[in-house]
């Protein structure tokens, strides 16, 4: 990779973004390195309880206040919508805890240059050996169906440094407002045609606090992604050779936008995904004698239906498995049965390409 001139970072005209909720202890430092590498920085205080807002713009950042607390994701569109407003091209997306390298943001601002269209999302995948086990282990999971329903293999779905053209982000209606806009993003851009792009980043684990709710906001990651695969596979299953099923203001945005109904939309997705995979693998299967090419995105792998079909079902054993396999790990028994399950169940059918 080619050093990146200061003229190179001066002529790209993006700004950083950072979304921030209790990072009084924090901020100040990334913001600081934040500049080294662009003019501005933006930060959204969200409704903290403590100095987030004084030590960010203390370090020179502009900030954003928003009452009380709603989510990263709110955050992130509020961040983009000023962006949009200011004229920018970009935006590069950081954390507010000192878990990503202010170092790397070269990386993505040379990533950019080359493929300015494209989404480019740092991966912390290469180093395993520093992420938690249950962590990595759920990130690989998700990958699987965020990949099917992003049309394309993306190594780390839940990473927050990313590089987003805001052209590429107008395009999309965006319905959640905490750690699932994220992986929103990386399916609408991915399901409307655009490429989703890799770049690893340094993995920093252990020096902050976090605010991530294991049960809650993997469950609500989770029910959007089925919910939205639902849909998806409703609309390939009956209809010819499209891949790109999104197109903003649709069925699944439509409740998105309603939030009663998209609660119990999602919980209903949740109980009718596997019984309802037998009626996708028998469209799979028989609906081509009348509709060529159904399913497009999935006949793209060349794999047929049949390991989609197993991977979701095995998500019913991968819970009571992950318990048994903690239980034993916790009285001294040093077994490993999820580790190979999901590598078995959750591979990478895309043929994973960098860059
Ligand atoms: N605006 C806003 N930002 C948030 C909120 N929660 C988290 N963030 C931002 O999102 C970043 C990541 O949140 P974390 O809680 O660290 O989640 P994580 O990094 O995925 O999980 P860990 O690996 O456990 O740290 C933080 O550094 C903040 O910048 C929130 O409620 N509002
Ligand atoms: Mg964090």
């Amino acid at each position: 990779m080619t050093m990146l001139r200061h003229e190179d970072i001066e002529s790209t005209n993006l700004c950083i973004i950072i979304p921030a909720y209790n990072a009084g202890e924090t901020i100040h430092q990334v913001v600081t390195s934040a500049l080294k590498h662009a003019s501005r920085v933006i930060v959204v205080d969200d409704g903290s309880d403590d100095n987030t807002a004084e030590a960010a713009s203390k370090a020179n950042a502009e900030v954003i206040k928003i009452d009380r607390n709603r989510g990263k994701g709110h955050a992130l569109k509020q961040l983009f919508k000023k962006a949009m407003e200011d004229g920018y091209d970009a935006v590069i997306s950081m954390d507010a805890d000192t878990q990503h390298d202010p170092n790397d943001i070269p990386k993505f601002i040379e990533a950019h240059k080359q493929y300015p269209e494209d989404l480019i999302v740092g991966s912390r995948m290469h180093e395993k050996e520093k992420i938690p086990r249950g962590r990595y282990n759920s990130m690989h999971i998700a990958r699987f169906f965020i990949s099917l329903a992003a049309n394309q293999f993306v190594e780390d779905t839940q990473c927050g440094f990313r590089m987003y053209p805001l052209s590429l982000v107008k395009k999309f209606h965006l319905t959640t407002d905490r750690y699932a806009t994220e992986t929103e993003i990386l399916i609408k851009a991915g399901d409307s045609g655009a490429k989703i792009r890799t770049i690893p980043v340094n993995t920093i684990y252990g020096v902050n606090i976090s605010h991530f709710r294991p049960v809650r906001d993997i469950d609500t990651i989770t029910a959007y992604v089925i919910s939205y695969l639902w849909v998806k596979w409703m609309i390939e299953g009956f209809s010819s050779s499209r891949p790109y099923t999104y197109t903003p203001h649709n069925f699944r945005d439509w409740i998105g936008d309603h939030k009663f109904i998209n609660n119990r939309f999602m919980v209903f997705t949740w109980l009718t995904i596997f019984p309802l995979l037998f009626v996708y693998l028998f469209e799979y299967l028989f609906l081509p004698i009348f509709i060529k090419n159904n399913f497009a995105s999935i006949r793209r792998l060349n794999r047929g239906f049949l390991p989609v079909f197993f991977s979701a079902q095995m998500l019913l054993i991968l819970v009571p498995l992950g318990v048994f396999d903690l239980a034993l790990r916790t009285i001294g028994l040093k077994v490993n049965f999820l580790d190979p399950f999901i590598k078995k169940f959750y591979p990478d059918l895309w043929g994973q390409k960098n860059l």
